[in-house]
């Protein structure tokens, strides 16, 4: 047989998957049911019996087909990240990066390469709530001409452990405790605490994960690291090290502990839920790829081994060269055919990347491939439609569970000579994959690298690098997580250890939890930070943020319209939300829709909230007990809040502490304190607007706050 080229020539573009997808997808629209063999079926609500009230029969062979296939539908969740949401997009680079790598879907910026996303949470069952406190898993595969490459990524740059031999400890601890599955996706209990206490390489983690990374407000605005070090090959051969990094155009932003629990509650689906409203929209998220470079030959230059995955490379000292953008624009079909069987391995690679010795990823290398064995059934889950690669697959390998491909002649050996010796091994020249040269030279030993010994210092950095108000909350984490464990002595061996990374960190850890404080005052002689790690320097924009105006009959009908036109016109989603549904009427007789009452929804699901006048609909809402507490849960969270004439009233009967409202005695007044936005008089509203806008692209108004800030001990 010819290798035939022609047919293998593909032109990829962005709907080069979406059409491969055509393939399979289903219509059942005005069709007639069948069964699994295409015989139609005359009745499915009533099994066959033996007279009306008699016993089923066993000849139903629609009743076992359909019940068989009912009892078989679920496959093993993943064993981590078993909670996920998966969404189509395409990446295109900026520039041609041959000067680091042949990737050829990194040298040609007018090529759209398709990619599947799959956004997670790691600890909890696929059924847990989206918004509890964990890392976020975001993996991506991008479907290139040179076959599928899998940038298996978190939302925080470090991790736990150093080795990979390690990982089915740190999950066994994390987990739900064993006797009694207590507690769902939580870190808050004894067992992940002993075993960050006998794992000091933790801290560093642990210093990340109790920060706000650990409760995003949307997989929008959430950034991405391969975490591992992996390697660019560029055509010449030339290596370097690098860090891949995803950094959303929306920037990185958060919820409160309080927020995110009673979401969990509210609505478990709050991120998923989000994402795929975002998209139906066409609020297309977006992402920038960057990545670190480091020289071979730089590799020991710096005071952290660059193959340890416990440590960053600070931004500042080895910048993030921004290569490219990804858009996600495109919902599943079905989410159990592509989220819950797309496979992804950090060993999915193309030309032009490669792998380091950092040991975590060495033993990744191996996990991941097994554990698609067992969770999709056999060796041909690359069958499965979205984890095919766009790039024909041409091999020997046959059989085996749920084979799709019909595989044609003899032949399924190599070397042969009945078929030419085809398919035959492709050459460098030809796309061929060649492993790295890399040189090593070593004992066989069960060791772990002195210079991976360092596990507090970039700790440290992370924190001296936190604004006031970051750092409370992470005081505040701690307080939670650590006040939830119940042997004193795993307590009081957190604030020990964390006295390694700042003393006033372990002496309030300690207040609030009723351990020792340190009597030595702990850190180390890290005194450097990084802007680049707090979230206080992130991208702000108003964009897809939610407002919620609570009104009711009587309100000011200018004043509402105006108002949602203008946040409509920056890209804001205004929703009207009162006691009942249906049509309230404004004060000049003019009717709006509800879009919520207080039973639907909460303070909790928006970014902002805004009071408008109309003297009815302000009295009205001053005798609600719902809409008091939404103003003061939305202040608690130090959203933006905004009011328009006697929509003050309100603000003003609230428990805004320490705030200034407009005043009813200067009409024209407009007031903006701590991102409580409020004008007098309506005749004004041209100026009330921008600056509410602008409260709400802030994202949230920590200096409401202030005694809460943290105070050095
Ligand atoms: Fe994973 N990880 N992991 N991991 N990981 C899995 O593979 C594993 C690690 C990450 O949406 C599993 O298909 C080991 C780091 C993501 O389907 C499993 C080690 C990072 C996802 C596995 C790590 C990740 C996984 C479970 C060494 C950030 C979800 C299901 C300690 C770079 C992918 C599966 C999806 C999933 C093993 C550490 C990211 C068991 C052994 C570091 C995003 O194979």
């Amino acid at each position: 047989m010819n290798n035939n080229q022609s047919q293998d020539n593909i032109m990829i573009n962005e709907d080069s998957k979406n059409w491969q997808l055509d393939d399979v997808r289903a219509d059942h629209n005005n069709q007639l049911l069948t069964t699994n063999q295409g015989l139609r079926v005359s009745n499915t609500d009533d099994s066959l019996k033996a007279g009306e009230r008699g016993p089923t029969l066993m000849e139903d062979f629609h009743f076992r087909e359909k019940l068989t296939h009912f009892d078989h539908e679920r496959i093993p969740e993943r064993v981590v990240h078993a909670r996920g949401f998966g969404v189509h997009g395409y990446f295109q680079a900026y520039e041609s990066m041959a000067e680091y790598t042949k990737a050829k879907f990194l040298q040609d910026p007018s090529i759209k390469t398709p990619v599947f996303v799959r956004f997670s949470t790691v600890v909890g069952s696929k059924g847990s709530a989206d918004t509890v406190r964990d890392v976020r898993g975001f993996a991506t595969k991008f479907y290139t001409e040179e076959g599928n490459y899998d940038l298996v990524a978190n939302n925080i740059p470090v991790f736990f452990i150093q080795d990979a031999i390690k990982f089915p400890d740190i999950v066994h601890s994390i987990k739900p405790e064993p006797h009694n599955e207590i507690p769902q996706a939580s870190a808050a209990h004894d067992t992940f605490w002993d075993f960050v206490v006998s794992n000091p390489e933790t801290a560093h983690m642990i210093m990340w994960l109790l920060s706000d990374r650990g409760i995003p407000r949307s997989f929008r605005m959430m950034e991405g690291f391969g975490v591992n070090t992996f390697r660019f090959v560029n055509a010449e051969g030339k290596a370097r090290f690098v860090k891949f990094h995803w950094k959303p155009l929306l920037g990185v932003h958060s919820l409160v502990w309080d927020e995110a629990q009673k979401l969990a509650g509210k609505d478990p689906d709050y991120h998923r839920r989000d994402i795929w409203n975002a998209i139906n929209r066409g609020e297309y998220p977006e992402y920038e790829l960057g990545v670190q470079m480091i020289d071979e030959k730089d590799e020991f230059n710096f005071d952290f081994d660059i193959l340890d995955p416990t440590k960053i490379w600070p931004e500042e000292l080895i910048p993030v060269k921004i290569i490219g953008k990804m858009t996600l624009n495109r919902n599943v079909d079905n989410f159990f055919a592509e989220t819950e069987q797309v496979a992804f391995h950090p060993g999915h690679v193309v030309p032009g990347i490669d792998f380091s010795n950092d040991p975590l990823l060495q033993g990744r290398l191996f996990s991941y491939l097994d554990t698609q064995l067992i969770r999709l059934g056999g060796p041909n889950f690359h069958e499965i439609p979205i984890n095919r690669p766009i790039a024909p697959i041409h091999n020997n390998q046959r059989d085996g569970y749920h084979r799709m491909t019909i595989d044609r002649g003899r032949v399924s050996y190599s070397p042969n000579a009945l078929q030419d010796n085809t398919p035959k091994p492709a050459s460098d020249q030809d796309g061929g994959y060649v492993h790295y040269e890399e040189k090593v030279d070593g004992r066989k030993v069960r060791q772990r690298s002195e210079s991976f010994k360092d596990f507090y210092r970039q700790a440290t950095l992370f924190w001296n690098s936190m604004s006031p108000a970051e750092k409370q909350h992470i005081i505040e984490a701690f307080h939670f997580e650590v006040g939830s464990v119940i042997d004193k002595n795993i307590k009081q061996r957190v604030v020990d250890m964390f006295n390694n990374v700042n003393g006033d960190l372990a002496t309030q850890i300690a207040m609030g939890i009723g351990a020792t404080p340190p009597n030595s005052s702990g850190g180390n002689d890290v005194t450097a930070f990084s802007p680049a790690l707090s979230q206080e320097n992130t991208i702000k924009v108003p964009q897809t943020r939610m407002v919620a105006i609570l009104a009711e009959n009587g309100f000011n009908y200018n004043e509402v319209t105006q108002v949602m036109d203008a946040l409509r016109g920056a890209g804001i989603h205004p929703e009207i939300i009162s006691k009942n549904l249906g049509m309230i009427t404004g004060d000049n007789g003019q009717q709006l829709e509800v879009g919520k009452n207080y039973l639907t929804t909460a303070s909790i699901k928006y970014d902002a909230v805004y009071i408008p006048g109309g003297r009815q609909s302000a009295d009205t809402l001053m005798m609600q007990g719902d809409t008091i507490h939404f103003v003061n849960e939305a202040f608690k969270h130090a959203k933006a809040i905004g009011g328009t004439n006697e929509g003050v009233d309100l603000l003003a009967s609230s428990a805004l502490q320490g705030v200034s409202l407009a005043s009813s005695s200067n009409q024209g007044q407009l007031m903006s304190d701590l991102g409580v936005v409020t004008l007098g008089n309506s005749a004004y509203i041209t100026n009330f607007i921008p600056e509410f806008i602008n409260a709400i692209g802030q994202h949230r108004h920590w200096g409401r706050q202030p005694k809460k800030e943290f105070v050095p001990a």
